[in-house]
């Protein structure tokens, strides 16, 4: 039987959260094995490799999906379909430079030496800006370039600030922002072509779960039209009686990053005793 293809990096910042993702997906692995893996239940073979290889590896179809940060693939420029957008290994692409310098803004590196490991994305941006500056591209330790004096400024990922802030270094723009996506090859053919559709369909059902909480609430009846009308702009709410005739149950799924606003408006509108649920998965 054909197997779907799937490479996540084998350590590093995002092994873990990739992991779990196919975990949610339902995907059972036997994590012992370090460079390729079969999964127990889906026809799917699991590649550990660097992420920096990944790109290519699609482009190339010797596998047909990974999970990268985008600023790798932006940088990569390989030819490759962006498929989801993940929610984890956030971070951004900044320009920082030496906390005591002069330097301000992005046209004060005109005519110096910035250090990176993105030459691709860094030039795009300063052409884009119309600055001139010399790019040194580095393949790592790009935060100690300014203090041994290899360069004016840097421009590297930033989490944190963390490693910044040790190496006396300031923020001064942000090129990018980044985070962890699903990149399928150009070209899947069937049949493991439908195997991806069937991986995504359970991706999208574990994303959507993440990003929303299932909430319910009591409420007097004579507030009961406040709270619909609130829960109106998200899914329809689900209306049950309680025991007491005076009372209403409502059920809503509202969305993660408004559920603390959303929560203070509802106990504002009169709903009591809220109880806040996670979802496993959400199918439309
Ligand atoms: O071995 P392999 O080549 O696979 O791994 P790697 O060392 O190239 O990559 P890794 O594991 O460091 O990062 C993988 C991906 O995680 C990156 O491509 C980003 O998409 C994402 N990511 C998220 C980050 C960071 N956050 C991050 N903070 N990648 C790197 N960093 C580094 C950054 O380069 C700097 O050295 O962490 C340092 C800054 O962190 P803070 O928290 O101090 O700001
Ligand atoms: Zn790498």
């Amino acid at each position: 039987m054909e197997h779907l293809r799937i490479a996540l990096q084998k350590s590093g910042r995002l092994h873990e959260d990739s992991i779990r993702l196919l975990k949610d997906c339902g995907i059972d692995m036997n994590l012992s094995q370090r460079l390729k893996s079969s999964a127990l239940n889906f026809p799917l073979e699991i590649f550990f490799l660097r992420d920096d290889d990944i790109p290519q590896y699609l482009e190339e179809n010797i596998i047909d999906l990974g999970i990268v940060g985008e600023n790798l693939i932006l940088e990569k420029e390989r030819k490759l379909k962006i498929k989801e957008k993940l929610g984890f290994g956030r971070c951004r692409l900044s320009i920082a430079v030496p906390k005591n310098s002069d330097y301000q803004t992005i046209e004060d590196l005109s005519e110096k030496c910035i250090a990176t490991s993105y030459p691709n994305i860094l030039k795009k941006f300063l052409d884009k800006q119309q600055i001139q500056a010399d790019i040194h591209t580095i393949s790592g330790a790009v935060e100690i370039a300014p203090g041994i004096g290899l360069s004016d400024a840097i421009c590297d990922l930033v989490s944190s600030g963390g490693t910044l802030f040790i190496n006396g270094l300031r923020e001064i723009e942000t090129i990018l922002k980044s985070e962890a996506l699903l990149v399928a090859s150009q070209n899947i053919k069937f049949p493991r072509k439908s195997l991806a559709e069937r991986l995504y369909f359970r991706i999208q059902a574990v994303k959507r779960a993440r990003n929303n909480k299932y909430v319910m609430l009591n409420v007097s009846n004579k507030y009961l039209e406040n709270i619909l009308n609130f829960l109106s702009g998200e899914k329809s709410p689900t209306v049950l009686p309680l025991a007491d005739p005076n009372w209403t149950a409502v059920h809503a799924v509202i969305e993660e990053k408004n559920l603390w606003n959303s929560i203070e408006r509802l106990k504002a509108y009169g709903a009591q005793d809220l109880l806040v649920l996670p979802i496993k998965k959400m199918i439309p």
